[in-house]
């Protein structure tokens, strides 16, 4: 039976990965050094899988976490485009020393393929839409060129070693357990934990920005895929993975509303430095090479989350961090 090793498996895509392959019967080793995820995220699968407590900076320690692994699902990061413009440095180290790391590490013990969670933000502010992966980049903030970078490394060590890899240009990931804690945190896990409690939400902007939100259990199915396509399908390959849907922070403020009972106005404050304004995906690419298709829309997608919120509020501590029955059944 194939290992599969999950980079940043406390993290919010990173255990939602692990819980899936777990399901699945499948055989799941994790490494998260907790800067950005967190140890309550595996509660629940603790037992099943064998975790590893160290960075992806630490090179030693990746060669022996890296041992018998069969495929590797890199999702460790500093995941914020706020945060790389406030510490470039970090950035840089997190999430492209870090990928070097995981690729020197996953090449020298022979893993069979490395699946790489890279970014839409790579595409930058460029006027066309919908994104395809044709276009050419043009990254704005530090976070998008380290992803970007990451990105290029996954191809160069396709073509110079042969080691397989696939990148995932993901699209505003969101779903149960996303941090809301941080000021960096993403926007729908932060909108949706303020206004369950009452908490007037910031729209940076006019919130006529869009984003092609794309729930969890999508990103999930493409990075199962990702391991399964034939490497002629997949290898040294960059896919979209996203609805192909793009909703204004307007709407998703409006849908909010409705699926909280918050009765507030949003206040609206200056645009956030590094952000783009319109995200939209042509995901024909991952269709037709992966067999991709969107599991969960939007306005499905967002209801399950703000359940899990709401249950997460409401639970006694012991219950908390549960998966809901509705999302695996
Ligand atoms: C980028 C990437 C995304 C992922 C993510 C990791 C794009 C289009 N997307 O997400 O794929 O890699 O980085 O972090 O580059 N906002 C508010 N109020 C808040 C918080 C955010 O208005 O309290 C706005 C923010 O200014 C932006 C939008 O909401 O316009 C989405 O922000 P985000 O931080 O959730 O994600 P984003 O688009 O930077």
């Amino acid at each position: 039976m194939a290992l599969y090793l999950i980079t940043g498996i406390g993290g919010f895509i990173g255990s939602s990965l692990a819980r899936a392959l777990v399901g699945r019967g499948e055989r799941v080793r994790g490494v998260d050094n907790f800067a950005t995820g967190k140890r309550e995220n595996l509660t629940d699968i603790l037992g099943q899988i064998d975790f590893r407590e160290a960075s992806i900076l630490d090179l030693d320690a990746m060669k022996s976490i890296c041992n018998g692994v069969d495929y590797v699902l890199h999702q460790a990061a500093i995941p914020s485009v706020p945060k790389s413009v406030l510490d470039p440095i970090a950035n840089n180290q997190a999430n492209v020393d870090g990928t070097v790391n995981v690729l020197v590490a996953a090449r020298d013990a022979k893993v069979r393929r490395v699946v790489y969670a890279a970014s839409s933000s790579a595409y930058g502010d460029t006027p066309t839409l919908p994104k395809h992966e044709e276009m050419t980049p043009s990254p704005i903030s530090p976070y998008a060129v380290a992803k970007l970078a990451s990105e290029h490394y996954m191809t160069s060590f396709y073509r110079c070693y042969g080691l397989e890899t696939v990148a995932l240009r993901y699209f505003n990931i969101f779903g149960p357990r996303q941090d809301p804690s941080s000021p960096y945190s993403g926007v729908l896990a932060k909108f949706i934990t303020q206004m369950l409690c009452g908490d007037r939400p910031t729209i940076f902007g006019d919130g006529e920005q869009s984003r092609d939100f794309t729930f969890i259990d999508n990103a999930v199915q493409a990075n199962l895929l990702a391991c399964e396509a034939p490497a002629s399908q997949a290898a040294g390959q960059v896919f979209n993975i996203a609805t192909g849907r793009r909703v204004t922070l307007n709407e998703m403020f409006s849908a909010l509303e409705k699926l909280t009972g918050y009765s507030g106005t949003p206040e609206y404050g200056p645009e956030r430095g590094g952000d783009i304004k319109h995200s939209l995906a042509d995901i024909s690419k991952a269709e037709k090479h992966l067999g991709y298709k969107p599991k969960v829309n939007f306005e499905q997608g967002l209801g399950l989350t703000v359940d899990w919120y709401r249950q997460q509020r409401n639970a006694p501590q012991e219950n908390k961090n549960k998966e809901p029955v509705s999302l695996r059944s």
